[in-house]
């Protein structure tokens, strides 16, 4: 018998959300899949996750955006993307055809943006969940301010799950005082799931120019030098919700991944190593697969939390 890989994101919810395997893309470093897909087969992957969406399309940040740092990448692309109507008149009828899983991220100015990004998507064919993401750090309206404190993150929670069936995953910010408070929030207002981390606000400053690195002064922090913090935030948030929690930051190999199942993550997204390497996920996915007929694992749920013992 092959190992099951399968994994359960919205066990509650009745459209539910079985992945094949554990292995997600982050938002934002996977555009909206199509990019990808003559690339290597996008299809094995657990799901897609695409660039957060917003009611009307957007131009972004002020270049640069983007800044390599020891470690790490700093973004700041400021949520440019083509808005919703076009993410459903051009991208939903692609991702209808495919057989790996396709979630929105969405993301609004107000907690009345999100009901109705919600309410948009809901229903739309290619659309198999919602990635509410409360913790893009480079707007200055709505993003982390949103997931920095528990009541509006719930509030934000609850008005995406009034307005849609779909399975909902919220994206937490670790640029907060108590991200287990956040996420127990969220949890509580109706997220299916959370996801967790976002990106770590910083700054780089070009010496020779002596101005700051990144367009708008500061960005998001991604990559390895998060991952020590993302592994500690979904240690402490897995054992505080009963939701699934989605591991997120500087996940490259196999063996970070790893690292977030044993912490308590149910599934992992990669982020930022695509950038290195477009088929990150797909190199992550057969690592997982290797360690476990290696190890003679039957299940992921035998190592779901096993370090947390
Ligand atoms: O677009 C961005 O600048 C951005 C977003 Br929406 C996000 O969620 N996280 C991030 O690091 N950058």
């Amino acid at each position: 018998m092959p190992p099951n890989l399968s994994v359960k994101l919205a066990p509650e919810s009745p459209a539910g959300l079985t992945l094949a395997n554990p292995v997600m893309t982050a938002s934002g470093t996977f555009g909206y899949g199509t990019e990808y897909a003559d690339v290597f087969d996008i299809q094995r992957l657990g799901a897609i996750v695409c660039k957060a969406t917003t009611l009307a399309p957007r131009e972004g940040n002020p270049q640069p955006r983007l800044v390599e740092t020891a470690g790490g990448v700093l973004n700041s692309i400021g949520l440019q993307n083509i808005g919703v109507a076009a993410v459903i008149r051009e991208k939903a009828p692609l991702w209808a055809k495919w057989r790996v899983p396709v979630i929105v991220n969405i993301a609004g100015d107000s907690i009345t943006d999100y009901g109705k990004l919600a309410a948009r998507l809901t229903g739309v064919k290619g659309v198999s969940g919602l990635e509410v993401n409360i913790s893009c750090p480079n707007v200055s309206a709505g993003g982390a301010a949103f997931g920095a404190r528990p009541d509006t993150a719930a509030a934000v929670t609850a008005a995406v799950r009034q307005a849609t069936t779909l399975p909902v995953i919220v994206k937490l910010t670790p640029n907060t005082g108590d991200i287990t408070a956040v996420a127990q929030a969220c949890a509580r207002a109706g997220a299916d799931a959370v996801a967790l981390i976002n990106s770590v606000k910083g700054m780089a400053i070009d010496v020779a120019q002596r101005r700051p690195a990144i367009g708008s002064v500061t960005g998001g922090l991604s990559g390895p030098a998060i991952k020590p913090i993302a592994l500690a935030m979904v240690y402490e948030v897995s054992g505080a919700v009963d939701v699934p929690v989605i591991g997120c930051g500087g996940i490259a190999s196999a063996a970070d991944a790893l690292e977030f199942f044993m912490a308590g993550a149910s599934a992992v997204q990669v982020g930022s190593a695509t950038f290195a390497n477009p088929r990150a996920a797909l190199d992550v996915l057969e690592g997982i697969e290797a360690f476990m007929a290696k190890e003679g694992i039957k299940s992921l749920d035998e190592i779901i939390g096993c370090a947390r013992k």
